[in-house]
């Protein structure tokens, strides 16, 4: 009877080893061997580098019309590793204007029209969410997430709008169902934007912390 109760014990472990665990519920990507479905994908996590970011795309920021942006890897705050991304935005607040920092994703290796570096496609339709991390200095922050897929103009992207409550005090995480960007081709998606008018901002500047920006379900 005993060596009986031994032997079902043992089955139930084998059986249990062999489960698959849910965070290996794959969704499509298109980087990686066939098999290899990743349960998310970091686009930056502001570990070691600044450039190229983590799908080996260039990191930019700029801004227009009186308006400044800076960006720094910074140890002063962080939600992953040790380190996060301080951002600084000071608008003038007489002249409209747009203020941007862009994720492309790579490698970049071929040419638009422009004779730029093309952001190359990703398959993002997996997923259910892009989701990033804010730490904020004032009470209330107000920008778009933007992203774009090749078959779009350069320049041109979709739009979701995002105001961040929290104030400096720890880490918010956001969520935008990606469904919410309307038109886009999340089979092909190249580049993901954090953008600003001056006239939807209130404040004349605004500093805040960003880490850990990755599709996931
Ligand atoms: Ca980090």
């Amino acid at each position: 009877m005993k060596r009986c109760l031994f032997l079902i014990l043992f089955i139930v472990l084998i059986l249990n080893c062999g489960e698959t665990p849910d965070t290996l519920v794959a969704p499509k990507f298109d980087k990686g061997a066939p098999g290899t479905a990743l349960s998310s994908t970091v686009v930056h996590n502001f570990e070691d580098t600044y450039n190229p970011n983590l799908l080996d795309g260039y990191t930019g920021c700029g801004a227009g019309n009186g308006d400044a942006v800076t960006n720094d890897l910074t140890y002063l705050q962080f939600n992953s590793g040790v380190r996060s991304l301080k951002v600084i935005i000071t608008h003038d607040k007489i002249k409209e204007g747009y203020i941007w920092m862009a994720f492309n994703f790579g490698p970049e290796i071929e040419k638009d029209a422009q004779g730029n570096n093309a952001p190359q496609k990703r398959d993002v339709s997996g997923y259910k969410y892009i989701s990033f991390f804010i730490n904020i200095v004032p009470d209330r922050v107000k920008f778009y997430v933007e992203m774009g897929d090749i078959s779009l103009p350069t320049g041109q992207s979709v739009k979701v709008p995002v105001t961040v409550i929290r104030k400096f005090e720890r880490w918010q995480e956001v969520r935008i169902l990606l469904e919410d960007f309307k038109g886009l081709d999340l089979e092909r998606v190249n580049k993901l934007i954090f953008s600003m008018n001056s006239d939807i901002e209130t404040q004349s500047r605004v500093d805040f912390y960003l880490d850990d920006i990755i599709f996931k379900n």
